[in-house]
């Protein structure tokens, strides 16, 4: 069998950039996906030795330019196996009377319309194909919730339904569907949610171990090898140090 396709936004750093190590490792070749194009000409060459990559300079919330780069894929890259829908990301960690509406907005297109816009693109042909699978990164956000996660958490439980309600749709097609629900892990996430404040981002991870990206994309490639009569509707997971808060109770007023 030719080595299989993977289709993986958000591939210049944490999750993204570990799964596209680990799936080229594995054999699989490779469309990467992310705005900042040096990054995706650096893995590109990295991994130049190891399988063929076609880098996408993409932002997925741009819906006419997903369709385009999906439509216009090279012949040979063409019959996508697996989409990671990853690219996402928070912004802020503010209550919510306090939020920044952008910041909201940000999330909504990026975590929500961007990976439906990856999807609708991709799914017709696997489907035509009568095979794929699309793993989708949730978020233990998006079971959990917690003081100042208000949008994102809400975007990471739309991935989580979505996951299941495209089970439902896709049966008999054989497409798998996986939504992998991540707790604290160390990448440029932190970096990301406080807008560059990198002391802010690092008191996030300091003095535990997180998970790490390699943990995250091991996770990944479990699901995506299990044979073909196997879907992995979900898995969470968080790192030892994470636990679960009591119910918050206010005695004020
Ligand atoms: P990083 O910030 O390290 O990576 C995020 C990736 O998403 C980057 O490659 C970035 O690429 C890409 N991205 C963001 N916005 C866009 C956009 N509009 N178009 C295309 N690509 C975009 O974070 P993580 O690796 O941690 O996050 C990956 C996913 O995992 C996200 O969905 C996040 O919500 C989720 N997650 C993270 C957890 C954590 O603790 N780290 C835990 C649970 C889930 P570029 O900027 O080049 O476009
Ligand atoms: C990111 C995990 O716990 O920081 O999705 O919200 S958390």
């Amino acid at each position: 069998m030719p080595s299989q396709i993977a289709f993986i936004t958000g591939a210049t750093s944490g999750f993204g950039a570990a799964c596209a190590r680990r799936f080229a490792a594995e054999g699989w070749r490779l469309i990467l996906c992310g705005r900042r194009q040096e990054r995706l000409d650096e893995l590109r060459t990295e991994l130049a030795a190891t399988t063929s990559v076609h880098t996408l300079s993409l932002d997925v919330r741009d819906e006419a330019a997903v369709n385009a780069a999906v439509a216009t894929l090279p012949a040979e890259f063409a019959a996508v196996d697996l989409l990671v829908n990853n690219a996402g990301l928070a912004l802020g960690l503010e209550p919510a009377q306090r939020c920044s509406m952008q910041d909201w907005q940000g999330m909504v297109d990026t975590n929500i319309k961007g990976l439906l816009y990856c999807t609708r693109a991709i799914l017709p042909g696997m489907v035509e194909r009568n095979r794929g699978h699309v793993i989708n990164i949730g978020s233990v956000a998006g079971t959990y919730p917690y003081p100042g996660g208000n949008v994102y958490g809400a975007t990471k439980a739309f991935v989580k339904q979505f996951s299941l309600n495209l089970r439902a749709d896709l049966l008999g097609a054989n497409v798998r569907v996986t939504n992998i629900e991540p707790g604290m892990a160390e990448t440029e996430f932190s970096r990301v949610r406080f807008k560059g404040n990198d002391d802010k981002a690092d008191q996030v991870y300091q003095g535990v171990e997180s998970l790490s990206a390699e943990d995250v994309a091991d996770t990944i490639y479990w699901a995506a090898s299990r044979p073909a009569r196997v879907n992995i509707n979900s898995i969470e997971l968080m790192p030892i140090c994470q636990a679960f808060s009591p119910f918050a109770v206010s005695r004020e007023g």
